[in-house]
């Protein structure tokens, strides 16, 4: 036998390859270097730094899976431990890097003109451009097909009404990606520019989780766009739904970034704090707690990876996505709970930054489909009987 690593136990670092263990370490020393210095003042005063989104476009975060338009063209294995990376530091960066990418250039790639990709990918990947994803209202969060807004034809074009809620990034977007539901009744993108008249993107306040992330709505009242404004590639909820895939996968390997570091985090601290005479972690349930988590952070990390070669290969199906986007939030989510109670009274503080990932990782829990959904999902896919509705 050789030599066991307590903090990398099944070797995820022998089974990427060269570049990918370069992408993640670049990823890493940035993300510690410039991101986390930053997140405890941007969450305790609930602010969002615009220049995040440069230095994301300057490091070739943005878009990075995508080939041309100045994008990197890696591989969805690198994009998964770039997300580890920035969601080590907060989801909420991760958030920010994942609507870009995912929810607004995936679309414009996979679903625009070649028009529509020359004017916004260029910018979008620099960080120049924010974007941002709306999907959810008021009254259709889990079920997006029952949505009101409405895209109706007219002369050049279409006239949009409706409101989007929860929408990372909107009151910061240039460029909003919106679905809406046309004459037919099919769901249709459509391209916004911020500025439009009959548009107003409003930031929510008071949030206790992502606070180091802007969110807001989308109001639309008579917002005409032009025909050239909606995505001709797509109808229907497989539009959207083909840009969550993406960025659930994402969200798969980011939330075990958080875990990580409250794991590291709960172990460094039962280490030098002595409690009767010894370290907390030299006790057997403090020594169970750890080993729990590195069970749970080894065997969610190793089958993203599964998950991330066979979307390389083009053999992925959104169900395998669904089964560790609900799986890897849901141990997060426990882990930096158990985290923050192995610090004790210090847990709740923010300097100690567990606190944080556990409002963070609620959010992480809820969005994307909320943790039942995808067991929903998963239900279905396994009985062939849908428990969603009536
Ligand atoms: P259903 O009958 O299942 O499907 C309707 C049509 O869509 C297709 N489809 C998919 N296509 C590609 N990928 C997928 N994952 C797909 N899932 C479904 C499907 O094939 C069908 O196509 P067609 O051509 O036959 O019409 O639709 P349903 O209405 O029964 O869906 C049920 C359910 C619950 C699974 C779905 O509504 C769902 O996933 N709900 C969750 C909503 C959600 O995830 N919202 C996310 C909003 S965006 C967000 O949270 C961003 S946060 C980002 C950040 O800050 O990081
Ligand atoms: P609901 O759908 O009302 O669900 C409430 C509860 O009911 C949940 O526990 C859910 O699991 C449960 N439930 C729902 N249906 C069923 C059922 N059939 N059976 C059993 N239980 C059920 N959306 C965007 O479009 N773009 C974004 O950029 C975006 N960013 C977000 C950022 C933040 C900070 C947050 C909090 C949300 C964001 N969202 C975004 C919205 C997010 O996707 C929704 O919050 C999520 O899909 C859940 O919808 P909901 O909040 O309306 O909850």
């Amino acid at each position: 036998f050789t030599h066991f690593a307590w903090d990398d136990p099944l070797r995820l670092d022998s089974a990427l390859s060269e570049d990918e263990r370069a992408i993640r370490d670049a990823a890493h020393a940035f993300c510690q270097e410039k991101l986390f210095p930053r997140v405890l003042m941007a969450n305790r005063l609930e602010t969002f730094d615009r220049a995040i989104m440069n230095e994301f476009g300057e490091m070739g975060f943005l878009g990075a899976t995508l080939e041309g338009y100045g994008c990197a063209g890696v591989n969805y294995v690198s994009y998964g431990l770039i997300a580890r990376e920035v969601e080590r530091v907060d989801s909420g960066y991760r958030s920010a890097f994942s609507v870009q990418s995912s929810l607004v250039m995936y679309p414009i790639y996979a679903f625009g003109s070649e028009d529509q990709r020359q004017k916004y990918l260029p910018g979008l990947r620099s960080g120049e451009l924010v974007g941002c994803f709306g999907l959810t209202e008021p009254d259709a969060g889990s079920d997006p097909a029952s949505m009101r807004t409405r895209a109706k034809k007219v002369d050049g074009g279409f006239v949009l009404n409706g409101s989007k809620t929860w929408i990372t990034n909107a009151p910061i977007a240039d460029v909003l990606v919106v679905w809406a539901k046309d004459d037919a009744g099919d769901i249709r993108g459509f391209i916004l520019e911020r500025g439009t008249k009959g548009l107003a993107q409003p930031k929510i306040e008071g949030k206790f989780s992502l606070r180091a992330s802007v969110t807001g709505m989308i109001m639309m009242q008579d917002v005409f766009v032009p025909a050239e404004a909606m995505l001709p590639g797509v109808k229907g909820l497989r539009g959207p739904f083909s840009c969550l895939n993406n960025a659930r996968y994402g969200i798969a390997w980011g939330a075990l970034g958080a875990a990580e570091f409250c794991w590291h985090a709960a172990r460094d601290y039962t280490m030098q704090r002595m409690m009767f005479g010894r370290p907390l972690a030299a006790t057997q349930l403090i020594q169970k707690k750890l080993a729990d988590m590195q069970t749970e952070i080894t065997l969610g990390l190793h089958a993203v990876l599964r998950l991330g070669r066979l979307m390389d290969a083009h053999d992925a199906a959104p169900e395998m996505i669904s089964l560790l986007k609900r799986n890897n939030c849901g141990k997060a989510l426990e882990i930096a709970r158990v985290a923050r109670d192995m610090h004790g009274g210090n847990g709740i503080v923010d300097e100690y930054h567990v606190i944080r990932h556990v409002m963070n990782l609620e959010t992480v829990n809820t969005y994307e489909g909320t943790h039942d959904v995808h067991a929903l999902i998963l239900g279905r896919a396994q009985t062939g009987l849908s428990a969603f509705g009536g």
